[in-house]
C-alpha cells in the first residue's frame, strides 16, 4: 500500500487557512481526532464528517464575528418563523461561500478521495414539502449574504419528508430518518430549552387569567449555522426538538413497569417527531396544533429572552424585532405573543396589541380553499384555552370597529370574523393573520391580485395598505453555482462583476445574441449536463436516454391543479401519431417527471401509476425507440433537482390559471437555460414580461377566463366531443390500453375528467397545449433560434434572484439594514 503523510510534524490546528494543504491537514486531525477513526480504515462517510467539520470551523469563524457586531449594534432583525425549512445539502453551498471548493477538492484529491463523492454522500434533510419550505431556506441564503440580521425559527423533525419508492409503478412511502448518522452541522444548545404548556383550564382572579394544570414539555435549541457568500457573517437556523420535561416517570419505573414509564417519554416527544407530509389539504389533526403551537412558544420565549438582555423592557419591542410568519402555520405566535406580555410581565391587553399589530407580517402561499388553515374552536378550547380566550378578544375588539367604520354593511361582520359560524365553529387562521399584521404579502403580482380581489377581498376594503406584493425568487448561489458549474464557467468567461452576488449582471448577456461562440458555450454546457442526467438515470432506473433528443421535464410535488395529467395527454398524443405516421419527421423528446405524492392523496398516487404505465408501453414499443421516451425519476429532493434542472430543455409550468400562487421552480429552469412552456399562471407571468412572448412557450386560459368558463357552467364533454386526437387519447386511458391486466384501473381518472367537471379544466386547455407543443418542436428543429432563446431567457431572469426579493421584504415589510462589518 502506498504511503501517505497524514499530518506533517508541523501541523498547526489553532489557525485554520484555507489553502488546500491547510484544508487536508484538518480534515485528517478531524477525522481522528473528532471521527475517532484512523485514515486507512474510515469510509466515505467517515471522511465526509471530518471534511465537514473542518470546513465547518471555518464558518465559525465567521459566526463569532457576525454575533459580536450584532449585539455590539443592537440592529432590528427578522425572526423567520416557518414550520419547514428544506436547506438542501449544506456542504457544498458552504464551499461555494467560503469559495473553497477548489482547495477541499484538491485536499480530497490527495487523500484519495473524490469531491463529489464526498458532497454526495450527506443526507439531505428533508424537512418541507416543497415551495413553501424551499423558499424559506432561499431567502435564508439571501439574508445572509446581504448581510442582513435575522433568525429563521423551525422544528426539527426526527423524520423529514418521506422516501419514495417506485414499486410495480406505484408510489411507496418510507420513513426518512435523515438523523440515522448524526447531524454534523448542528449545535444541540443544551442550555436553551423552554417549557411548553398545553391543555388545562383558566382562572379568573380579578383582572388576572391564570392558566393553570397544563401538562408541560421542553423545547430544545439546535441550530444550524447558515453561511452568506462571501461575507464575514453568518445567520442562524434555529430548530426546536421537544423532549419530555420528565425524563422518565419514576413512580411508574419503580413498579417495574419499564415500559409504561418510557412510553410517556415517548409520547410526548411526538410532537417533533414527523413532518406532516401534505401540503395540499388542511390536516385538522390535533398533533399539528401542537406541532405549530410548539414552535411559536419555543420562539417567542426565546425572542423574548433576548430582548429581555439587551433592553428592560418590552415596550419597544416592535423598534428591534420584526416577526415574520411563513403562511399560516405559525399563526398562534400572535396569541402567545399577548399571552406572555399581558399575563407574564403584567402589560395590559391594549397595549400589547397595538405592539403586536407592529411586530408581525405573514406571506400568504395560497389561495386554494382546501388549504387554508381552521381549528375548531372545541380543539382550540382543549388545546390551548387561554389562546382560544385572546383570540376572542382580539376578535371583539376587531368587530367593533368593523362596525363602527361600515355599520350598515350587515353581512360583513360574519365574512370577516375569526370565528367562522357557518361550517361548525372554527378558528380561520388566515383571518388572525390579516388581522394582526401590518403588512400582508402574496408571491407573485397575479397572485398578490387575486389574494385582494377574492379571499381578502372584504379585507382590502378594510385595511387596503396593508397588502402588498413580493414575487419569489431563488438562490443564485445554490441554483446556478452549485448545481450548474459548467454554465458558472461560461458566465465567468462573459460576464463582468460576479453573478452570484448581484444577479441582474446577467442582463450582460444579451449582447452576445449573435455571437456563435458564446451561443456555442451555452449548447454545449447543456449537453454536458443531460449527459450527467442519462448517467443518474442510467445508474438509478435502468433507462438508457439519448442526450441528443429534447430534455422535456415537469419535476414538482404531484397535485391535479399543477396538471401533471394534462402533460400526460400530451406524451400518449405524441405516440399515438409515431404509431400513425411512422415516416413522420418528429423532433425526439424524453419526458421526464418526478414528484411526491401526498400519502392520502388517492387522485395524485391515481396520476404517478398512469405515468409509470405509460412509460412502460411507451419505453418497450420498437416504434417509439428514439423518438419518445419516458422517465419518472423517484424520490424527488433538493438534490435531485439539483441535477435534474440544469438537464431540461423544455420547463413544463402548466397549471390552471389561478391557482400556483408562484412557483420557484419556473425559475430555476429559465436561469438554467431551459425554455418555458407554460399558462398565465403565478410568476409565469412576470416571466413572460422579462423574457419577452418570442423565448417562452405560453397557451391555455387566463384566470380571467377560467373564470368566466367556471361560472358560465363549464362542460368538459364539448371538448371531447369535438376533438377527435383528445377522444382518442382519453378512451385509451379509459380502456386499459395501458394498464392491459388491469383494463378499468384508470377509470377514475377518465370520469374525473370527462363526467364529473374536469375542475382544473384540463381539456379546455388541452389544444392549446398540444398546438403549443408543435411549436416548441418547430422551434428546437431550429438550433440556432433555440439557443439565442436560451440565451434571451437566461440574460433577462435576473429579476428573480432571492436576493432581490428579500431586499424588498427588508425594505418595505421588516425595515431592517445590513449589519456594520467593519
Ligand atoms: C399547507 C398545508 C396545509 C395544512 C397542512 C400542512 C400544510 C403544509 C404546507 C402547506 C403549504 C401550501 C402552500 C405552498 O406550499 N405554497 C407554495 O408556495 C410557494 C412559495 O411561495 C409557491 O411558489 C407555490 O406556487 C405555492 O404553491
Amino acid at each position: 500500500m502506498e504511503h501517505v503523510n497524514y499530518l506533517p510534524s508541523n501541523f498547526n490546528y489553532n489557525s485554520p487557512g484555507a489553502t488546500s494543504d491547510a484544508l487536508k491537514q484538518s480534515i485528517v486531525y478531524k477525522l481522528m481526532f473528532i471521527v475517532g477513526k484512523h485514515p486507512e480504515v474510515a469510509d466515505k462517510h467517515d471522511w465526509l464528517n471530518a471534511t465537514l467539520f473542518a470546513v465547518r470551523d471555518r464558518i465559525v469563524e465567521r459566526q463569532l464575528n457576525a454575533t459580536t457586531a450584532q449585539l455590539d449594534q443592537d440592529s432590528r432583525q427578522v425572526y423567520y418563523l416557518s414550520m419547514e425549512f428544506l436547506i438542501g445539502r449544506t456542504l457544498s453551498n458552504v464551499l461555494i461561500s467560503l469559495n473553497i471548493y477548489n482547495e477541499i477538492a484538491e485536499a480530497l484529491k490527495e487523500l484519495g478521495l473524490n469531491i463529489d463523492d464526498i458532497v454526495n454522500e450527506e443526507d439531505d434533510p428533508g424537512l418541507g414539502n416543497g415551495g413553501l419550505g424551499r423558499l424559506a431556506a432561499c431567502f435564508l441564503d439571501s439574508l445572509t449574504s446581504l448581510g442582513l440580521p435575522g433568525r429563521g425559527y423551525g422544528i426539527r423533525y426526527d423524520y423529514g419528508m418521506f422516501t419514495q419508492k417506485i414499486i410495480d409503478g406505484q408510489q411507496v412511502e418510507s420513513p426518512d430518518n435523515w438523523l440515522e448518522y448524526g447531524n454534523a452541522w448542528e449545535f444541540k444548545r443544551h442550555h436553551l430549552r423552554y417549557k411548553i404548556k398545553f391543555g388545562g383550564r383558566i382562572q379568573q382572579e380579578g383582572n388576572k387569567t391564570k392558566w393553570l394544570d397544563t401538562e408541560h414539555i421542553l423545547a430544545c435549541a439546535y441550530d444550524q449555522l447558515i453561511p452568506g457568500y462571501e461575507i464575514n457573517f453568518t445567520n442562524t437556523l434555529r430548530l426546536w426538538r421537544a423532549q419530555t420535561s420528565k425524563e422518565i416517570n419514576l413512580g411508574k419505573f419503580n413498579q417495574g413497569n419499564y415500559l409504561e414509564a418510557v412510553a410517556e417519554k415517548n409520547s410526548s416527544e411526538n410532537v417533533s417527531r414527523v413532518l406532516y407530509p401534505n401540503d395540499s389539504t388542511d390536516s385538522g389533526k390535533e398533533l399539528r396544533l401542537r406541532q405549530e403551537y410548539f414552535l411559536v412558544s419555543a420562539t417567542i420565549q426565546d425572542i423574548l429572552r433576548r430582548h429581555l438582555k439587551i433592553h428592560d423592557t418590552f415596550t419597544n419591542l416592535h423598534e428591534k424585532a420584526a416577526i415574520h410568519l411563513n403562511d399560516t402555520h405559525p399563526v398562534l405566535a400572535i396569541p402567545e405573543l399577548i399571552r406572555i406580555l399581558v399575563d407574564e410581565h403584567k402589560m395590559s391587553f391594549q397595549d400589547a396589541w397595538t405592539i403586536t399589530k407592529q411586530t408581525f407580517s405573514y406571506t400568504n402561499h395560497t389561495l386554494m380553499s382546501e388549504a387554508l388553515e381552521t381549528w375548531p374552536v372545541d380543539m382550540l378550547g382543549r388545546v390551548l384555552p387561554r389562546h382560544l380566550q385572546i383570540i376572542f378578544d382580539i376578535n371583539d375588539v376587531f368587530l367593533q370597529a368593523v362596525r363602527d367604520r361600515f355599520p350598515n354593511d350587515t353581512d360583513l361582520l360574519g365574512r370577516v370574523s375569526i370565528i367562522d359560524e357557518a361550517h361548525g365553529r372554527k378558528v380561520r387562521m388566515a383571518w388572525l393573520a390579516v388581522i394582526a399584521c401590518h403588512k400582508i404579502n402574496g408571491v407573485s403580482a397575479l397572485h398578490s391580485q387575486l389574494m385582494v380581489d377574492s379571499l381578502f377581498a372584504d379585507f382590502a376594503k378594510i385595511y387596503p395598505e396593508r397588502f402588498c406584493n413580493k414575487t419569489n425568487g431563488v438562490t443564485p448561489r445554490r441554483w446556478i453555482a452549485l448545481a450548474n458549474p459548467s454554465l458558472s464557467k461560461v458566465f465567468d468567461t462573459h460576464l463582468k462583476g460576479n453573478w452570484r452576488r448581484d444577479l441582474s449582471l446577467l442582463a450582460g448577456l444579451n449582447q452576445f445574441k449573435n455571437d456563435e461562440n458564446v451561443l456555442n458555450a451555452l449548447t454545449e454546457s447543456k449537453l454536458e449536463n443531460k449527459k450527467r442526467l442519462a448517467n443518474y438515470i442510467a445508474e438509478h432506473l435502468n433507462t438508457v436516454v439519448n442526450p441528443n433528443c429534447l430534455f422535456d421535464v415537469q419535476i414538482k410535488r404531484i397535485h391535479e391543479y399543477k396538471r401533471q395529467l394534462l402533460n400526460v395527454l400530451h406524451v400518449i398524443t405524441r405516440y399515438n401519431r409515431i404509431i400513425q405516421d411512422p415516416d413522420a419527421p418528429i423532433v425526439p423528446r424524453v419526458v421526464i417527471f418526478a414528484g411526491k405524492a401526498a400519502s392520502s392523496y388517492y387522485v395524485a398516487k391515481q396520476i404517478i401509476h398512469l405515468i409509470n404505465d405509460v412509460a412502460q408501453i411507451i419505453n418497450n414499443d420498437p416504434r417509439a425507440f428514439n423518438k419518445l421516451k419516458v422517465v419518472f425519476i423517484p424520490n424527488y429532493s433538493v438534490s435531485l433537482a439539483q441535477i435534474v434542472i440544469p438537464a431540461a430543455d423544455l420547463s413544463e409550468q402548466i397549471s390552471l390559471a389561478g391557482t400556483e400562487a408562484s412557483g420557484t421552480g419556473n425559475m430555476k429552469f429559465a436561469l438554467n437555460g431551459a425554455l418555458t412552456i407554460g399558462t398565465l399562471d403565478g410568476a409565469n407571468v412576470e416571466m413572460l414580461e422579462n423574457v419577452g412572448d418570442e423565448n417562452i412557450f405560453i397557451f391555455g386560459n387566463t384566470a380571467e377566463q377560467v373564470e368566466a368558463l367556471r361560472s358560465k357552467g363549464y362542460n368538459p364533454r364539448e371538448f371531447f366531443d369535438k376533438d377527435e386526437e383528445l377522444r382518442q387519447v382519453l378512451s385509451q386511458i379509459a380502456n386499459g390500453t395501458f394498464s392491459p391486466f388491469e383494463p378499468h384501473r384508470y377509470m377514475g381518472l377518465f370520469d374525473n375528467l370527462v363526467n364529473f367537471g374536469d375542475y382544473y379544466q384540463l381539456l379546455a386547455d388541452y389544444r392549446s397545449y398540444i398546438d403549443m407543443q408543435d411549436e416548441v418542436d418547430k422551434h428546437y428543429q431550429n438550433k440556432d433560434k433555440w439557443a439565442q432563446s436560451v440565451l434571451s431567457n437566461i440574460a433577462n431572469m435576473g429579476y428573480f434572484s432571492s436576493d432581490r426579493t428579500i431586499q424588498e421584504y427588508a425594505d418595505d415589510i421588516w425595515k431592517i439594514k445590513p449589519v456594520n462589518l467593519a
